[in-house]
């Protein structure tokens, strides 16, 4: 029974053809489809996870990564709680495109958010274009850049390998970063408590 259940909202976002959708399809329906269908506009995944004993629901939204779609993109970022930023080992143009969509969802959402940095198609390590200390090495600019910890890690949808790992990880980011609000209400709270009286 999942009622009640704390709701956070995922954005999956990166260049067209990263495996975004791969990525949300392999872990709410647990398939790979090699076909490739382009998202428009976005799709949605629904997913419960158990982290450190809470259970969360996350509602994946699964954005467009072509470009004729950018423009609807804001609109779909507001509000989300957390967010995959994807891009292909074997194309290097989606790797140099990472810091435009961090950039963009900060700009639409006013704040950095608990964001994991991705590298998708580990099964694919001989067509490779992105060499492997690249993901680590953006994953720390931005990191700097934004004041906020971004891990990164290689997944494959096409065989699973650290899919669920991403996501139980964002998971815990998400419930801290809840947390840590909630605190800062509470405090503020207090505050205004001994100010008022
Ligand atoms: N070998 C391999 N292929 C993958 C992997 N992930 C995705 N693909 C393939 O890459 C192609 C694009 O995958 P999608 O998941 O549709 O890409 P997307 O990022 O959602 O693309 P847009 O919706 O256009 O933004 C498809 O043919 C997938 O089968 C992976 O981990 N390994
Ligand atoms: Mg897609």
């Amino acid at each position: 029974m999942s009622a009640g259940l704390p709701i956070c909202k995922v954005i999956v976002v990166g260049d067209g053809a990263v495996g975004k959708s791969s990525i949300t399809i392999r872990t709410c329906f647990g398939r790979f489809d090699a076909a490739y269908i382009m998202t428009i506009g976005v799709d949605f995944g629904i997913k419960t996870c158990e982290i450190d004993d809470v259970s969360m629901k996350m509602q994946i939204w699964d954005t467009a990564g072509q470009e004729r779609f950018h423009f609807l993109l804001g609109t779909y970022y507001k509000g989300a709680h957390g967010a995959l930023i994807v891009y292909d080992i074997t194309r290097s143009s989606s790797y140099e495109n990472i810091p435009m969509w961090m950039e963009n969802i900060v700009k639409n959402i006013g704040k950095p958010i608990p964001t994991i940095l991705i590298g998708n198609k580990s099964d694919l390590q001989i067509l490779r274009d992105v060499p492997p200390d690249a993901g680590p090495k953006m994953a720390k600019t931005l990191s700097a850049k934004y004041g906020l910890e971004i891990p990164f890690c290689e997944t494959s949808a096409k065989t699973n390998e650290n899919v669920e790992l991403v996501f139980l990880e964002l998971g815990r980011m998400m419930l801290q970063d809840l947390q840590k609000e909630a605190k800062k209400v509470e405090e503020w709270k207090e505050r205004a408590k001994v100010d008022w009286w």
